[in-house]
């Protein structure tokens, strides 16, 4: 069928989808390839479980120690939760395929920053920046890259702090260099953040235009609320 009766945004709109059907196509393409298989097997080896867990141990133990040492400092409540997790196989061949890479869990462990990765979540924005702080004084892990999408969200309005640290993980004579990325944000900054998920993020197969700005909007209710609580805490006590 011609776009003969058809208007302007119905034309565009099928385009679009067309555009989007394409994409689709070409993910579950990868996900079904052999290379994808050969990186599923790759991960799941002994040795990178064991890097990546090593790196996920370590730096769990160090957020909890800096959660105690500021507890007692404070004489109150720092990190509400720490997540943790190694990337899915999926997940990984998905944004390898959607950053134009190969598929491969060597380029996999070049290229990403985060197929380890931890959060800790955080009750007010100055204990992020403290815990940053004291994460990166550490001398046995190093610091390689920082975002800081609390001081400049992103676009669509999410906010966090993204430190990727190198882990130094000793096997006989050699040291494998294990990258991790650390996320801290607020409760509230993470909230919002776990509703994107649920809604609009990484939903590029959906029409979700609407939502995103939506969301957008409310984001800046997440600083105005997280400002406002710290305010609130200063006005009680000193904390
Ligand atoms: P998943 O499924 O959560 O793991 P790089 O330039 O390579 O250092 P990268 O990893 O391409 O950076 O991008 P970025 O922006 O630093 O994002 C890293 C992770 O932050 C994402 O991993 C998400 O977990 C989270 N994130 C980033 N942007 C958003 C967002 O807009 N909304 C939400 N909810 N989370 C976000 P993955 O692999 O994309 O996803």
């Amino acid at each position: 069928m011609g776009n003969k009766g058809k208007t302007k945004k119905m034309v565009r709109f099928e385009v679009l989808e067309n555009k989007d059907a394409t994409k689709e196509k070409n993910v579950q393409e990868a996900l079904n390839s052999k290379r994808a298989q050969k990186l599923k097997a790759d991960l799941l080896e002994a040795d990178n479980i064991l890097r990546n867990e090593y790196a996920i141990n370590l730096l769990l133990f160090k957020l909890k120690m800096i959660n105690i040492e500021l507890e007692k400092k404070y004489t109150r409540a720092v990190i509400r939760n720490i997540d943790s997790r190694i990337k899915s196989a999926d997940s990984i061949i998905k944004k390898l395929q959607r950053k134009g890479y190969d598929i491969s869990y060597a380029v996999a462990e070049e290229k990403l920053n985060d197929i380890a990765g931890i959060r800790a979540v955080c009750f007010f924005v100055d204990d992020v920046y403290e815990i940053a702080e004291l994460l990166k004084r550490q001398k046995d892990i190093k610091l390689i890259k920082e975002k800081d999408y609390i001081k400049e969200p992103k676009k669509n309005g999410y906010q966090s702090l993204h430190l990727i640290m190198q882990v130094p993980f000793f096997a006989g004579e050699t040291c494998i260099y294990q990258k991790i990325e650390v996320q801290l944000r607020t409760a509230i900054m993470d909230s919002w953040a776990e509703l994107d998920n649920q809604l609009c993020y990484k939903k590029e197969f959906l029409n979700t235009e609407n939502a995103e700005e939506e969301l957008k909007a409310y984001s800046q209710l997440v600083v105005k609320m997280d400002k406002q609580m710290l305010q609130l805490r200063k006005q009680i006590k000193k904390l």
